[in-house]
């Protein structure tokens, strides 16, 4: 071998995302309504896994008037320190390929698995991606396009767009229609995703805002008894 530095363990590490767009099939299973519903689920699913580890208690989701979808959660907020390749760790987070399900950082490991991993296949796959964390008193903002950063870095930073007595997540997207072939959520589908997801997590509540169409809806789900009745 050229490099024998190069083993397994950090094959992961070097992926970018160009094979999500190349096969986004093998991502999210398919490029119809199946797959674009899947997105919303991946983001989802990584704010819960924040909620497993102890951490966040309320999530929101927003199907939004424009198309994009709006999870916000009040965890720990993505880490944004300077990751050893220099970029910020959020950024390495939303655009680095976790194929193996390893990440070469301890700190990514919780016991619901590892935090973070399909957000990067949802960035790939979506026309324009913004994260907003608030930690540590700021609010820092990173912005995406089909996975590549929009945003400068200052010194190697975020910039920091506002201050928060709180911490937390807020990601943005659009899936890109030169993926998808529907462009529009099922509404339904993810009303059952949300509801069975407070359902298996009796501590958790979601808010759930849908702003497209002519009857916006809102609904608060909490499920405090949920699988609890039936253990
Ligand atoms: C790794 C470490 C820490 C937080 C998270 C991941 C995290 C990821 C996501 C994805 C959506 N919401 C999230 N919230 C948190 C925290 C590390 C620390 O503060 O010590």
């Amino acid at each position: 071998m050229a490099n024998k530095n190069y083993g397994a363990e950090n094959i992961t590490v070097l992926e970018g995302l160009e094979p999500v767009r190349k096969r986004p099939g093998m991502y999210v299973g398919d490029v119809g309504l199946k797959g674009l519903n899947h997105l919303v689920y991946e983001i989802l699913d990584n704010s819960v896994d924040e909620h497993l580890a102890g951490y966040c208690n309320n999530i929101s989701v927003v199907l939004e008037k424009d198309g994009s979808c709006t999870v916000i959660d009040d965890g720990r907020g993505i880490p944004v320190d300077l990751h050893k390749s220099g970029l910020p760790a959020v950024r390495v987070v939303l655009t680095t390929l976790h194929a193996g399900g390893k990440f070469d950082n301890e700190t990514y490991k919780t016991s619901g698995g590892l935090h973070g991993v399909g957000s990067s296949v949802v960035n790939a796959l979506s026309s324009r991606m913004t994260v907003e964390v608030s930690r540590d008193g700021n609010v820092y903002k990173d912005t995406y396009e089909r996975g590549k950063p929009t945003t400068k870095l200052v010194k190697g930073k975020l910039p920091v767009v506002g201050k928060s007595k709180h911490t937390g997540t807020k990601i943005n997207f659009t899936p890109d229609p030169e993926i998808f072939t529907h462009t529009k959520f099922k509404v339904d589908w993810i009303k059952s995703r949300l509801h069975e997801t407070c359902y298996l997590n009796p501590n958790l509540k979601i808010h759930f805002e849908k702003l497209t169409g002519s009857k916006p809806e809102i609904i608060d789900y909490h499920e405090p008894e949920g699988i609890l009745a039936f253990i």
